[in-house]
């Protein structure tokens, strides 16, 4: 991280009815779980989104009429982005753990999946983003790590209640060429790495430069409307596009 503000791109991935119990009382309201992420031009690739189980997070009133699930922190934090009814002021509509909200149905802009479910990551950071990670096993190794956790041990899917056609249908989807890796660089790199699991950090940390930087000065589109395309040519323009369609917004912190 270096000086002055980092900006992400909040994906908006839609809450299906009916909702959890714990946000029974937004029936009828839009209400979305928001990611933060560096990459919007991966959005393709989304198979599912993380949450913390043990973490907190709060359903709060946006500007525009809808419900957004985050962090206190991060909800704080758009207070002053223009996000909220009132500036500097968050209306807390229901408060919630990640456990009350796994395995929730959800609709994923660009995504080729029709549906994606909420699942449990463990290495959440409280003090990122907003605690919501969209997960794109092709290109993140934190992503793959965790999904093939998820995959190849039953008992911890049991743990957190996520049946199996939540999680075993989804595979990483081919959607950036990075030459040497590959279609699908993130489970390359965790090949190469020797990543065992999402607890293996300092492996997953060199995994993540590695991809981070090949991503993005030497990937090539591989996805329809992109094809052949530098990655660094069509950031910009996906993200505005997201924004456009009402999909996504900027946030920095
Ligand atoms: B990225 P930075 Cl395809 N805890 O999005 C842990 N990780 C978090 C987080 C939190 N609270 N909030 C966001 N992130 C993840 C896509 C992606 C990301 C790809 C490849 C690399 C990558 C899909 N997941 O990040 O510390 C989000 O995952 C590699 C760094 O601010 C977000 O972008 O640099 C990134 O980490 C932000 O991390």
């Amino acid at each position: 991280e270096g000086v002055g503000p980092q900006e992400y791109t909040l994906i908006k991935l839609k809450v299906k009815e009916p909702y959890p119990s714990k946000l029974a009382s937004l029936k009828g309201k839009p209400v979305f779980l928001v990611a933060a992420t560096l990459r919007p031009e991966t959005m393709f690739g989304q198979t599912n989104c993380w949450v913390r189980p043990d973490m907190k997070y709060i359903a709060m009133s946006t500007k525009s009429g809808e419900v957004f699930i985050t962090t206190r922190r991060a909800a704080r934090n758009m207070s002053y982005q223009d996000m909220t009814p009132e500036n500097g002021k968050v209306e807390v509509l229901a408060e919630l753990i990640g456990q009350d909200i796994l395995g929730t149905p959800l609709e994923a802009p660009l995504s080729s999946y029709k549906t994606i479910y909420s699942l449990p990551m463990l290495t959440i950071k409280e003090d990122k983003g907003t605690g919501v990670v969209t997960s794109v096993p092709s290109d993140a190794p934190d992503d793959y790590a965790a999904l093939r956790d998820l995959k190849n041990k039953p008992q911890l899917r049991e743990k957190y209640g996520i049946t199996d056609e939540k999680v075993l249908p989804f595979e990483p989807i081919p959607i950036i060429d990075v030459p040497g890796y590959g279609n699908l660089c993130a489970v390359t790199a965790c090949d190469i790495y020797k990543v065992a699991s999402q607890n293996d950090r300092d492996k997953l940390t060199e995994a993540k430069e590695d991809t981070y930087k090949k991503g993005f000065y030497e990937g090539v589109m591989l996805v329809e409307g992109f094809k052949g395309q530098k990655v660094q040519d069509v950031k910009k323009i996906i993200q505005n596009q997201l924004i456009e369609q009402n999909a996504a917004l900027l946030y920095k912190e």
